[in-house]
């Protein structure tokens, strides 16, 4: 495929109501999609980072700079461009994960729709419907988290997760679970918040039976969850961690998890994100599909994603009215817990053109640039 032109839409949708995590609470989903215009077809991908550099080291206004400036020249250089040989044009470029999955990721969008094959085709999907977890914000006050959780369950999510930090712990776990039962499927996530002079309040997690505790501590801190992993009965699962099928190799290896959160914005993409997937398989560790409260345009390729064999536990593959109430493509709606994988070529995802005029903030060409 020959690219004849790449633009940014930079989109912001208002949140259904305020997520707060560990690090910061959001109020809309603030991000841009990048159009990929080939010469028989055009992708679509969106950037799973947000304004601040809060979650992790890249945001907004900066993707825009390295995409422009760094990746996208080393990819319209190729002259003949395929997402497969995407990777290796944007080796040189230390880091960048998220801008280089969203380019990739529109390129293979176009790519695919130009030979009318699904995502799920192309990545090696095994399933047409995958289960629905849901990432359940800090809240002021044990009863707020109660009628929100009550609220999901009866939607039918099938997987709670319950986002953590020190003073919003043990209460909270203890709480869900006494409502709501020791056969309720709940796991943890602190988005790095502890440190491991927390393993004792953490070890106190131990008594409810939770699936998993998610990403305790910093993101460059292998060593110490592998050290914290020793003094807890609950599996430990990275998220940040995890930016390549090497960081996961090497995680593995020294026993810092035994679930790995697989996100392809965070790994660069669907191709490092599927070789994410063999290599936990390979050392029989399961994973899932994490979310960055993706759009429709996001939430599709996921969707595909998660249908691989080795995703063995619900992902934060929620509705598309978990975030948004209204999206910018048609809304993925629960059925049973579950959502469809969708089939049509690419993602599959359809972007419909009022909502997205009135989402959008401001559109520029990042190729021709002048
Ligand atoms: O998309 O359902 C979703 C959000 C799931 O909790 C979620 N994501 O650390 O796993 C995580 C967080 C990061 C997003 S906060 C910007
Ligand atoms: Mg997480």
């Amino acid at each position: 495929m020959k690219i004849e032109r790449i633009e940014l839409v930079h989109i912001r949708l208002p949140l259904v109501g305020d997520f707060r995590t560990s690090f910061g609470s959001m109020r809309d989903k603030d991000t841009f999609l990048l159009g990929v215009v080939g010469d028989d077809a055009e992708g679509w991908a969106e950037f799973g980072g947000d304004p601040e550099p809060l979650y992790c080291d890249e945001y907004v206004a900066g993707a825009e700079l390295v995409l422009r400036d760094h990746l996208i020249p080393r990819v319209t250089a190729l002259g003949d461009v395929t997402a497969a040989r995407i990777g290796q044009a944007l080796a040189p470029v230390k880091r960048h994960p998220l801008a280089k999955a969203v380019l990739e990721t529109a390129v293979l969008d176009a790519e695919l729709r130009s030979y009318r094959m699904s995502f799920a085709t192309y990545l090696g999907a095994v399933r047409d419907r995958v289960p629905s977890g849901v990432s359940v914000g800090i809240m002021d006050s044990a009863q707020e988290l109660l009628d929100a959780v009550a609220g999901y369950l009866a939607q039918g999510y099938v997987r709670i997760k319950l986002k953590i930090e020190p003073g919003w712990d043990v209460a909270p776990v203890r709480a869900v679970r006494r409502e709501f039962g020791d056969d309720l499927p709940l796991q943890v996530d602190a988005n790095t918040a502890y440190s491991l002079a927390d393993a004792g309040q953490l070890r106190r997690l131990d008594e409810f039976g939770l699936l998993l505790i998610e990403q305790p501590l910093a993101e460059d801190d292998l060593r110490g969850h592998a050290e914290l992993a020793k003094l807890l009965h609950t599996p430990l699962c990275l998220d940040e961690s995890i930016t390549s099928a090497r960081d996961a190799a090497t995680a593995i290896a020294l026993g810092a998890c035994r679930v790995v959160n697989i996100k392809p914005a965070r790994v660069g993409g669907y191709l490092e994100a599927r070789r994410i997937h063999d290599v936990a398989s390979a050392s029989g560790v399961p994973v899932w599909c994490g979310g960055m409260l993706e759009t429709g345009v996001g939430r599709a390729a996921n969707l595909a994603l998660a249908a691989l064999p080795g995703f063995v536990l619900p992902g934060d593959t929620s509705a598309s009215d978990r975030f948004f109430a209204e999206d910018i493509t048609e809304p993925f709606v629960l059925d049973d817990g579950h959502l469809p994988v969708p089939t049509g070529p690419g993602t599959g995802a359809t972007v419909l053109p009022d909502a997205l005029r009135r989402f959008t903030v401001t559109r520029r060409d990042l190729y021709p640039h002048h």
